[in-house]
């Protein structure tokens, strides 16, 4: 593990760097606060810190103060190690952000046990740091195909279309229906039907464009969302797409499982709204349906 020291006093510097390589620390090692700062801001920067109170250019507890500030998502363990011994100066030290504070002259066992207080800290916030993201990914994503789930995907569509209004962009949803897909359960099975979902998941994300969008609104409707400003029309997308999915082979245990979609679109205007869009949407797509399936109707 990296740790930061920010000490001006030359011996000082060296005996703390000497500690820390015996313990198996690796110490990056920094003159006044400026330059401690500077390698603060680097992504890969060490996430235990050794500061100094009295330093030049920077204070130990202004650095303190701009990492509480400026490093709200993962925020260092900081250790200020200083010679300022009265209770105001500890106080000071610690209200402005430093994780604790360390008389010196220090006992060097002590010095190393807090190190390690520094490091359990640091491992218990990766590791909630880690849950928190894989149970934010599970929120927003369909377990299934891993697309975006309902919630997600509505949420992106409310999103897009303010940000379609601001801008005065254009902004167009499809909704999109596999055709007869309870024959294919009936047929084939479950599990084909999953394969079969997951597949087309796959068949439209290969599709779309970095700025589109693509969730799973139910069972077997998905919702595209297109902010597309290049050279294609919505209507060339949502062809596209179509027939890409009747074109895509999926194989199921008997041989290759035909598979259509029916797609509903709809326009944003700036009068729209996620329900009105939805609406639309659900009504092109019903009759797309009635008008054969296997098609884009508007
Ligand atoms: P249509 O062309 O009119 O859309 O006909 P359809 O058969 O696709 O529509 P219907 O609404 O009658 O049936 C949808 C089926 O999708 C019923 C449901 O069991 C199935 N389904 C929904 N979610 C899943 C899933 O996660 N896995 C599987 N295998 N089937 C699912
Ligand atoms: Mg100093
Ligand atoms: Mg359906
Ligand atoms: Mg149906
Ligand atoms: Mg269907």
């Amino acid at each position: 593990m990296k740790v930061l020291i920010a000490e001006d006093d030359s011996t000082s510097r060296r005996i703390l760097t000497a500690i820390l390589k015996k313990c198996g620390y690796d110490p990056v090692v920094t003159e006044d606060g400026q330059a401690a700062w500077d390698i603060l801001k680097q992504a890969d920067a060490p996430k235990l810190l050794l500061l100094d109170w009295n330093m030049p250019k920077m204070e130990g507890p202004e650095i303190c103060r701009l990492l509480r500030q400026e490093r709200t998502s993962d925020p260092p363990y900081v250790i200020l190690l200083t010679s300022r011994d009265e209770k105001g100066d500890i106080v000071l030290g610690l209200d402005a952000g430093a994780n604790d504070y360390i008389v010196k002259p220090y006992d060097p066992k002590e010095l190393q046990a807090r190190i390690r207080v520094g490091g359990r800290m640091i491992e218990l916030q990766a590791s909630l740091a880690k849950a928190y993201a894989e149970l934010s990914h599970q929120a927003t994503h369909d377990p299934l195909t891993g697309v975006l789930n309902r919630r997600a995907v509505l949420m992106r569509l409310s999103e897009e279309l303010e940000r379609a209004k601001r801008e005065k962009g254009r902004l167009s949803i499809g909704m999109c229906d596999l055709d007869h897909f309870k024959k294919i359960n009936d047929t084939h099975g479950h599990l084909v039907g999953d394969n079969v979902l997951t597949a087309f998941t796959r068949c439209i994300e290969g599709q779309l464009r970095p700025y589109d969008s693509f969730g799973r609104y139910g069972g077997e409707e998905f919702l595209v969302i297109s902010t597309a400003s290049g050279k294609e029309s919505d209507g060339q997308l949502y062809e596209r797409l179509c027939k890409r999915v009747a074109a895509n082979r999926i194989s199921g245990p008997s041989g290759p499982v035909p598979v259509t979609v029916s797609i509903g679109v709809a326009e944003a205007t700036e009068q729209s709204c996620v329900d009105g869009l939805l609406r639309a949407a659900d009504a092109a797509l019903y009759r797309a349906k009635a008008e054969g399936r296997n098609r884009v109707a508007y």
